[in-house]
C-alpha cells in the first residue's frame, strides 16, 4: 500500500450525499484515490479486506454502524495494519470530542468543515502513517539483523539454536524424525591464504546460495561458524537426511566456484544426525552427534558424508562413489 504521494487510498464513509460528493471532489483534486461507502457496515467490510485503505474519514452519524462503532471495532484488531481515523461530526461539544477520541479516532473535524483544514489534517494523518511505516521497517530490519548472518544472510548461530530447540520439541510432539546436517568447507583456509580474505568472503556467499537452493522450502540453513553450516530439516528420516546431505555435498562438488581470480574447486564434509523420536534427544546431543560424524567425514578423507552412529537406523553410509574417485579436495 502506498502511503506517500499521490494515489494513496482514502475511505470515505458518509451517508449524506452532498457531503459525500464534496469530499470525493476535494480528495480526487488533491490526488487521493477514493473508496466511497454510504454506511458503517460497508465501511467495516472494506476495512477488513486485503489492501484496505489505511486512512478513513468516517461520519459519526450513520445507519447500521455509526462512525464511533466502526472506530472501536478497528481498534480492537491486534494484527491488522494501523488505520488512521478522521471522524467527521456535526457534534462539536467537548464531551463528544472526548468520546470520539476515546473510541480510538485519531482526529476529528466538525461539519461544516473548511476544505483547507481537511487537507492539512489529511496531511498530518499521512505523516503519522509514514512514521509508523518507518518504525515497522526499522523493527523488521533490526529483527533480521539479530537473527541473520551479515555476510551470507543465512540464519545466524543463535537463531539456528532457537530453531533447533523449537523443531525438536515439535518433532517429539508429532512423533516425526528431525534431521540435522553439519557441513564444514574442506581446506577453506587455503582459499584465504591463496586468494585473500575478500575472495574467501565471496566464496562463503556463493556457498550459502548453493546450500540454500539444495534444501526443501521448510528446511533451515544457518552459518554456524566461520566456514561451518548447519541445516535443520524437519520431518526428515535418515534416508531423506542422507539424500539432503548428498544434495548439499553435490551443490559444491559438482561445479567449481567462479571467482574473478579464477575457477576454484571446493568441497565440504558433512555429519548427519537424525533425532526427535527418542525422548533423550536434545539439541546438544544432536549437535554433538552431527559434529562427531562430521569429524569422521574429515578424518576419512573429506568431501564425504557420515551418519551419526547413535542415531543410525540404516547402518553406516556406504562410501560415496564420487568421493573415492576424486583427488583430495582443496585448492589445486
Ligand atoms: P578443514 O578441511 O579441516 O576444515 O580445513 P579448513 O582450512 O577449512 O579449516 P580451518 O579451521 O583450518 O580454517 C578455517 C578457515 O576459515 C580459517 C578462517 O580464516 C576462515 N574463515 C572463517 N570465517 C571466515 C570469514 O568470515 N571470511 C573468510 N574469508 N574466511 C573465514
Ligand atoms: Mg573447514
Amino acid at each position: 500500500m502506498e502511503i506517500d504521494g499521490p494515489g494513496m487510498q482514502i475511505l470515505i464513509a458518509e451517508d449524506d450525499v452532498i457531503t459525500r460528493r464534496t469530499l470525493e471532489a476535494l480528495l480526487v483534486k488533491w490526488g487521493y484515490a477514493v473508496v466511497m461507502v454510504r454506511d458503517g457496515v460497508e465501511a467495516w467490510k472494506i476495512l477488513q479486506g486485503d489492501a484496505a485503505p489505511r486512512l478513513a474519514i468516517l461520519d459519526w452519524m450513520m445507519s447500521g454502524l455509526d462512525g464511533l462503532q466502526v472506530c472501536r471495532q478497528v481498534r480492537q484488531r491486534v494484527e491488522a495494519p494501523y488505520v488512521y481515523v478522521l471522524l467527521l461530526t456535526a457534534k462539536g461539544n467537548q464531551e463528544d470530542v472526548i468520546n470520539g477520541l476515546e473510541a480510538g479516532a485519531d482526529d476529528y473535524l466538525t461539519k461544516p468543515f473548511h476544505a483547507l483544514e481537511l487537507k492539512a489534517r489529511l496531511r498530518s494523518g499521512r505523516r503519522i502513517l509514514e512514521l509508523q511505516q518507518q518504525l515497522i521497517a526499522a523493527r523488521e530490519a533490526f529483527r533480521l539483523q539479530a537473527t541473520h548472518d551479515l555476510l551470507t544472510s543465512l540464519w545466524n548461530h543463535a537463531a539456528i539454536l532457537d530453531i533447533l530447540g523449537r523443531e525438536l520439541e515439535r518433532a517429539r510432539r508429532e512423533s516425526n524424525p528431525l534431521g540435522v546436517v553439519m557441513a564444514d568447507l574442506d581446506h577453506f583456509k587455503e582459499v584465504n591464504d591463496t586468494y585473500g580474505h575478500l575472495a574467501g568472503d565471496a566464496v562463503l556467499r556463493e556457498v550459502a546460495k548453493r546450500l540454500s537452493s539444495s534444501v526443501r522450502s521448510y528446511d533451515y540453513v544457518a552459518r554456524y561458524g566461520g566456514e561451518e553450516f548447519l541445516i535443520v530439516a524437519p520431518n526428515c528420516d535418515p534416508t531423506s537426511a542422507l539424500d539432503l546431505a548428498q544434495r548439499l555435498r553435490s551443490s559444491l562438488d559438482q561445479k567449481p566456484i567462479d571467482l574473478p581470480e579464477g575457477v576454484l574447486p571446493l568441497t565440504c564434509s558433512l555429519g548427519v544426525a537424525v533425532g526427535g523420536l527418542a525422548s533423550k534427544d536434545n539439541s546438544d546431543s544432536m549437535l554433538r552427534a552431527a559434529d562427531a560424524a562430521l569429524y569422521r567425514a574429515k578424518a576419512s578423507g573429506r568431501n564425504r558424508i557420515e551418519l551419526a552412529a547413535a542415531e543410525m537406523v540404516m547402518g553406516k553410509l556406504p562410501p560415496i562413489p564420487s568421493a573415492a574417485q576424486r583427488p583430495a579436495a582443496g585448492i589445486p
